[in-house]
């Protein structure tokens, strides 16, 4: 595990499933985090194999991630009456608004393919996930409500599971700020945060509030549920890139390996995205499949001939559109979200 040393009671946003990345990822973070990281700060250790991951654009609701601050928030939810629900846009505005459900369907709606992710993600985890969401403009919502842009410095959204944070306005008031009520097609599911919740593309999680039933113009810095804990306020997603396959340890066989994976930028895109077999001495580009959007993943792909049978330290690195590259150093996510290379070890029985 990470040292959770000066956390306070454990708490982190992914806690409550602390035990399934135990379980899909072993021990593959701790060799970094407490000895043996090396020299491009690769995270890799675990000595049981871990088979391949399946590389898609889109994942399936049914597959999608789910991490809530508390236990009891999706029965919470499931109380959710959707006749008798509203959402209040208040605060610094001039004319506060109540909106139920009818009224969020018949305000004009639009899809944006983006990709969610949790700042409790360990490198090379598995907490996030792309959809298509339907939603309405955050924007027009502010603006209808005439929120009082000299005064409004914040915007918060309150759940119906008491959670809460915060955006900056001027965020809020960009076109891809969504509140979205479809995902893939579908309803939002109840865990998803059903009926409505925010997607604000490339800010982390946990700024992307479930069971919205409050949005308030606010007029100073507020500090929501996770950084009242010591979270980042800011929340900016880091450069993440993954190889979903092969396996670590997984046996192959054959002059050519195919491998695959994604990559994802946060904010920005991803340009480039690289792969090592010697442990990060030596760097090789690999093909990227056109990203459905601005703000998903994308996959990239590597056929690599091996020079011999025998273990290779294999690292994967990503560099955005900006030109930044991904932060090879091991840091654990609390409390602005973690960094590190995925690394695995391909064992290559014959060529
Ligand atoms: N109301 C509410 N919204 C929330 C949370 C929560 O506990 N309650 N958790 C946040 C966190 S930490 C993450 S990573 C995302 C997860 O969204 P998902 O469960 O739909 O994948 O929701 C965010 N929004
Ligand atoms: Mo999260």
């Amino acid at each position: 595990m990470y040292n959770q040393k000066n956390m306070k009671n454990n708490e982190s946003p992914l806690f409550m499933r602390r035990r399934t990345i135990i379980k899909t990822l072993g021990l593959v973070a701790t060799a970094g985090i407490t000895g043996g990281c090396d020299a491009v700060g690769s995270v890799f250790g675990r000595m049981f194999a871990i088979p391949p991951r399946e590389t898609t654009y889109f994942t399936p609701n049914s597959k999608f991630y789910v991490v809530n601050y508390a236990d009891s928030a999706v029965s919470i939810s499931r109380e959710v009456n959707i006749e008798q629900w509203k959402v209040h846009v208040k605060g610094v505005v001039n004319t506060p608004l109540s909106l139920g459900w009818r009224d969020i369907l018949n305000r004009d709606s639009y899809d944006q393919v983006s990709t969610l992710m949790c700042i409790d993600t360990l490198p090379g985890g598995d907490s996030l996930g792309t959809a298509t969401w339907r939603g309405i403009s955050l924007k027009k919502l502010l603006q209808d409500a005439g929120a009082d842009e000299e005064a409004a410095r914040d915007v918060i959204f309150r759940g119906i599971d008491g959670y809460d944070d915060s955006i900056p306005f001027s965020r809020a008031m960009q076109d891809d700020v969504m509140i979205a009520f479809l995902m893939n097609g579908e309803k939002l599911p109840k865990e998803h945060g059903f009926p409505i919740r925010l997607i604000v593309p490339g800010l982390y999680g946990i700024k992307n509030v479930k069971w919205i039933t409050e949005i308030e113009v606010y007029p100073g810095d507020y500090l929501g549920y996770w950084q009242r804990k010591g979270w980042t306020d800011d929340a900016t997603i880091k450069i993440f890139s993954r190889i979903d396959s092969p396996g670590h340890y997984q046996t192959l066989r054959g002059p050519v390996q195919k491998f695959r994976g994604i990559a994802f930028g946060g904010p920005h895109s991803i340009s480039k995205v690289e792969l090592s077999f010697d442990a990060g001495r030596t760097w090789n580009e690999c093909e990227i499949e056109p990203p459905m959007s601005p703000y998903s993943w994308v996959i990239w792909n590597y056929a690599w001939a091996a020079p011999k049978a025998g273990k290779f330290q294999t690292v994967v690195r990503a560099i955005d559109t900006k030109g930044q590259l991904q932060i090879a150093e091991i840091v654990r996510p609390q409390p602005a979200g973690a960094s590190g290379l995925h690394t695995i070890i391909s064992e290559i029985a014959e060529l």
